[in-house]
């Protein structure tokens, strides 16, 4: 019989717990106690099924009979890090649920900056009634830095707003409705392009600081926000906030959303946080449904037990 190991840092993994015990009757299932410990190490030893989100660094080390980890998130970046990782299949989540609402965000960001959303704030709150103009979102170009599940879905939804989108990649791609740039020798053509970047990248040595002064110094610098903005709801290891506070403040950045930080919680002392029309959200972004993806993993689970492809599998070797 398979034992199921919650492993979570920061949530209640109780709810969890119960309901893949609803789904999957007859597997053990184990989770974090309130102080953060799994169990005993024989508890641990007879562990097949990982689901985690942020495990301890030194678990995977002790789960001598893994089978399967199960990302609790679309990034795996939590996992790729950790010691002794086992030779197993990695799943991570690809779901309707979270990626309708990354595409929520990213439309409420976007709009935000292009309707001014800081400027009618502050007029609000000084009683002041005054029209700010806002340009067509036609006029505007939203570069997708990141065009896998999130960003083409993401891109589809600002296009019917009405916004151009552009997307970059690792690889070369061709999507409807957005031409595409990928790798090193497309970066510069499409950062020269856009008027709002929207970087939904995972982690990896490749995209690690990604998002500094550099690149935010190739943008588009005369488009019809006054300037370029940078929004960025893939992982804050990508960003180096130095540059990006910086950037808010001498004005290479018209305006920027942070959904993720290179420190998560963002410390109270980050100058980031009364940075010029700069939107901080907790990592919320995409904070989806437990009762979706639960679902999605116990079919994934009975599917694995009767011997049937994994779906949503990572590939170690690119990291993501
Ligand atoms: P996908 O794996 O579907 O897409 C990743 C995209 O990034 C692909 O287009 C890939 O290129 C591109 N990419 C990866 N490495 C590079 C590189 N070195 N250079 C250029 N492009 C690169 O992931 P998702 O769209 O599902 O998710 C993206 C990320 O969003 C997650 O990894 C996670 O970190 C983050 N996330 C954040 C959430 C939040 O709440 N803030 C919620 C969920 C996810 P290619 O197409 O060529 O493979
Ligand atoms: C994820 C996240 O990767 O929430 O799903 O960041």
């Amino acid at each position: 019989m398979s034992a199921i190991l919650i492993a979570v840092d920061g949530w209640d993994p109780a709810s969890w717990a119960r309901r893949l015990g609803e789904m999957l009757p007859g597997h053990v299932i184990l989770q974090t106690d309130d102080n953060g410990v799994y169990g005993s190490d024989e508890d641990l030893a007879g562990i097949s099924h990982l689901l985690t989100w942020k495990p301890r660094s030194d678990l995977v080390a002790k789960l001598k009979n893994l089978q399967v980890i199960f990302s609790l998130g679309a990034g795996v970046d939590h996992i790729i890090g950790l010691e002794d990782l086992p030779d197993v299949p990695i799943v991570r989540i690809v779901d309707p649920d979270l990626t309708a609402r990354m595409s929520e965000y990213v439309a409420w960001q976007v709009l935000h900056h292009h309707r001014q959303g800081s400027g009618f704030a502050r007029l609000q709150a000084d009683r002041h009634w005054k029209e700010l103009r806002h340009p067509a979102a036609s006029d505007i170009t939203v570069g997708m830095m990141g065009t896998g599940v999130l960003g083409q879905d993401a891109a589809s939804v600002l296009r019917r707003i009405g916004f151009r989108t552009i997307g970059w990649g690792r690889r070369e791609k061709q999507l409807d409705g957005m031409d595409c740039f990928h790798g090193d020798a497309g970066l510069d053509d499409f950062l020269g392009l856009t008027d709002i970047l929207v970087a939904l990248l995972p982690l990896t040595p490749e995209t690690k600081h990604i998002l500094n002064a550099g690149l935010i110094g190739k943008l588009k610098k005369h488009g019809p926000l006054g300037g370029p903005v940078l929004i960025n709801a893939g992982r804050g290891g990508s960003q180096v906030e130095a540059d990006i506070n910086a950037a808010l403040r001498n004005g290479m950045l018209a305006g920027a959303s942070l959904d993720v930080f290179e420190t998560e919680p963002l410390p109270p002392g980050s100058p980031l946080w009364d940075a010029p029309n700069l939107v901080i959200t907790p990592h919320v972004a995409a904070v989806s449904s437990p009762r979706a993806l639960c679902l999605q993993i116990a079919e994934q689970i009975k599917a694995f037990e009767q011997g049937l492809p994994l779906q949503n599998l990572i590939d170690l070797k690119r990291g993501y």
